[in-house]
């Protein structure tokens, strides 16, 4: 199992993240996390915060000679703005100008319940952790998971399927692999197989922004390569469903989540919602269509997994109607920096998320030290499943 803890504040010096139960063997180098990092700082609609932060990432611990140990993985991402000194040493101190009191909570933000649960009368305190620049250490982290998926044969995906209510077409035939090539060759504002929306959404980000409003959208997260029975149904919390859910929901503005055709399921009949089970000696075991997006039972079934994260629009621009923390009455927030959306961005995160959940389940299921072990193990257990039904 892997154990996941990240810290920093938004403006704070840096964001540090740490990841236990990594084994050995996996191969990791600094080069590894460029492209995610830069793909979570991408999008159209992103403020100019990127343009300050090149989130280049340092490996504190845990990596030798280009392998993990087995020993806790430390990451550290530095940030150039930061303003909230809160525990600098003197010097560096003196020279960070003092911010304002930020006493007028955004509605739709953490500021106000987390101001009166921590007992704050300025919100910046609960703003600076709140905010989703946290998640550019949570994706850090989840780079040694990916890199040890990929070494499983384990490939997955996330991209944008619905901006500001608009919904972008998925090609029916598509695959990890086939998406993967048609979003590297489009990828200059959206992340989407859809070349065709983008000028749509161009214009909805564009006229947002301008009236000072925000957007949210859909993503969704391909993975496959999964064998079946990654996750449990003895326990509600050892479904894999139950931990992918919650780590979407733990994504910063997320609000619900969907695996598989689960919305629509809900509304059919069982004879049109269901998957039918098939077996062939090409394939084995396999469902022809896969409405459950690959989890039965809490359990991989080791078709596509298909998972979507829904985004709220970002509360930051919005200005609606709130009061003052300190007198009661009706007053705007101030105007804040903030993205127009970061839809785009949450497609990088909730693969990451995922990727750390379906490591986890690998190493629970096939233990293991080392790789090896653990490729070993799975090994051992494709060919027990082969052997059924022959
Ligand atoms: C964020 C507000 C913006 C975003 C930030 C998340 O930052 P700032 O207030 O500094 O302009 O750009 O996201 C990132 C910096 C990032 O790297 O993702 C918020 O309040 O959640």
């Amino acid at each position: 199992m892997l154990k996941v803890l990240t810290a920093g504040e938004s403006h704070g010096r840096a964001l540090v993240g740490i990841l236990e139960g990594m084994p050995a063997g996996v191969p990791l180098v600094p080069e590894d996390f460029t492209g995610l990092m830069e793909r979570r700082q991408t999008g159209y609609g992103r403020g100019p915060r990127r343009l300050l932060e090149p989130d280049r990432v340092e490996i504190l611990s845990g990596v030798w000679q280009g392998l993990t140990i087995g020993s806790p993985i430390a990451l550290l991402i530095w940030n150039r703005d930061h303003r909230f000194a809160v525990l600098e040493p003197p010097p560096l101190e003196a020279e960070v100008p003092a911010e304002a009191p930020l006493t007028v909570p955004i509605p739709g933000h953490g500021d106000l319940v987390g101001a009166l649960k921590y007992g704050f009368d300025d919100v910046r305190p609960v703003r600076e952790r709140a905010s989703a620049r946290e998640t550019a250490i949570r994706a850090a982290l989840s780079v040694p998971a990916r890199r040890l998926l990929q070494e499983l044969g384990v490939e997955g995906i996330g991209f944008v399927t619905a901006l500001g209510g608009k919904a972008a077409r998925v090609p029916a035939r598509a695959t990890v692999a086939s998406l993967r090539a048609s979003l590297d060759r489009q990828s200059r504002w959206f992340l989407t197989p859809d070349a065709k929306i983008v000028p749509a959404w161009k214009r909805l980000v564009d006229q947002a922004r301008r009236r000072g409003d925000s957007l949210g959208g859909v993503v969704e997260v391909w993975v496959e390569g999964l064998p079946p029975g990654l996750g449990s149904h003895v326990d509600p919390a050892r479904r894999l469903d139950t931990r992918i859910a919650a780590a979407l929901m733990g994504i910063q503005a997320v609000r619900a989540v969907e695996i598989g055709d689960g919305i629509r399921q809900s509304g059919l009949p069982g004879r049109k919602a269901l998957d039918p089970i098939k077996f062939t000696t090409e394939r084995g075991w396999h469902r022809p269509s896969n409405r459950a997006g690959g989890i039965e039972g809490g359990m991989t079934t080791g078709e596509r997994l298909v998972v979507r994260a829904f985004m709220k629009p970002i509360p930051g621009p919005c200005r609606l109607p709130s009061a003052d923390l300190r007198t009661g009455r009706p007053a705007l927030p101030a105007f804040y920096r903030s993205d127009t959306s970061a839809v785009d961005a949450l497609a990088g995160v909730a693969e990451s998320v995922i990727a750390l959940e379906l490591a986890s389940a690998f190493l629970e299921k096939f233990g293991g030290d080392t790789l090896d072990d653990l490729a070993t193990a799975l090994e051992t257990y494709r060919s027990r499943l082969a052997k059924i039904a022959r």
